[in-house]
C-alpha cells in the first residue's frame, strides 16, 4: 500500500492509522499546487480530484476520501478496534464524528487557505471554527479521554489533525483546557509520533 500525502494535510489522519494498525507504510509526497508527486507523476491521474489522501493499494486500486480510507483501513486489519463492528450504535457514532470532522470541522478551515482573505472574513472564519471546536469540546465533556469514550479510533485521528492547524493559522484553543488536553493526549501516542516524525513535523507540545 501506498499513501499519497502532503506533510500535516488531512492525509496526515490516514498516516496515523496505518502506523497504529503496524502496517508497512509506503509514503509519496504530493505537491498540492503543482500536483506533481515526488517521483514526478502526475497526481491527477492516481486522483483525478487532485487532493490528498490518496491510498494506493497492493492490487492498483486507489481509494480516496480520509473518512472511507481510515475505516477501510480499520475494518480489514484490526477490526473492532479502531472502529467499532459496522452496524453498531458504536460505530455510527464513530461515523458521525468522522463525518463532523470532514464536512463541518475541517472545512471550517478552507477559508484561511485564502491569502486574499479580508480581516472581517478571517473573523467569520475563525469564529465558524471555535464553534465547531465547541462541538468537540462538548463530546469530551464527562472527562472521556476520546470521543467516543476511553478508546482511540479513527475519529480521533482525523480531529487531531484538524485541531493541529489552529496554531499555524493563528486560532486561539488555550481557552479550552479539554481540547489542549485531547490534542496531548493523541500526539503522546506512539503512532503519531512516528508518523509526525516521518512528515518532517514538529512534534505537538
Ligand atoms: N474530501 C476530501 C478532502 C481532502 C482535502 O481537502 N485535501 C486537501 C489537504 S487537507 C488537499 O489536498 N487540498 C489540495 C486541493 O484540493 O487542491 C477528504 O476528506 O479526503
Amino acid at each position: 500500500m501506498k499513501l499519497f500525502y502532503a506533510p500535516g494535510a488531512c492525509s496526515l489522519s490516514p498516516h496515523i492509522v496505518l502506523r497504529e494498525l503496524g502496517l508497512p507504510v509506503a509514503l509519496e509526497a504530493v505537491d498540492l499546487k503543482t500536483k506533481k508527486t515526488a517521483s514526478g507523476a502526475d497526481f491527477t491521474s492516481v486522483n483525478p480530484k487532485g487532493y490528498v489522501p490518496a491510498l494506493q493499494l497492493d492490487d492498483g486500486e486507489v481509494l480516496t476520501e480520509g473518512a472511507a480510507i481510515v475505516q477501510y483501513l480499520a475494518d480489514k486489519y484490526a477490526p473492532g478496534t479502531l472502529a467499532p463492528a459496522a452496524g453498531t450504535v458504536e460505530r455510527a457514532r464513530v461515523n458521525g464524528h468522522l463525518n463532523f470532522v470532514a464536512a463541518e470541522f475541517h472545512k471550517a478551515f478552507g477559508p484561511l487557505f485564502n491569502p486574499a482573505l479580508t480581516p472581517e472574513a478571517r473573523e467569520a472564519a475563525v469564529a465558524n471554527i471555535g464553534r465547531k471546536v465547541d462541538v468537540v469540546d462538548a463530546a469530551l465533556a464527562d472527562g472521556r479521554p476520546y470521543l467516543t469514550g476511553p478508546d482511540f479510533t479513527v475519529a480521533d485521528a482525523y480531529l487531531f489533525v484538524v485541531l493541529s492547524w489552529a496554531a499555524p493559522f493563528g486560532v486561539d484553543l488555550s481557552s479550552r483546557p479539554r481540547i489542549v488536553e485531547f490534542s496531548r493526549r493523541v500526539a503522546a501516542r506512539a503512532a503519531v509520533q512516528a508518523a509526525m516524525a516521518a512528515e518532517k513535523l514538529q512534534k505537538a507540545a
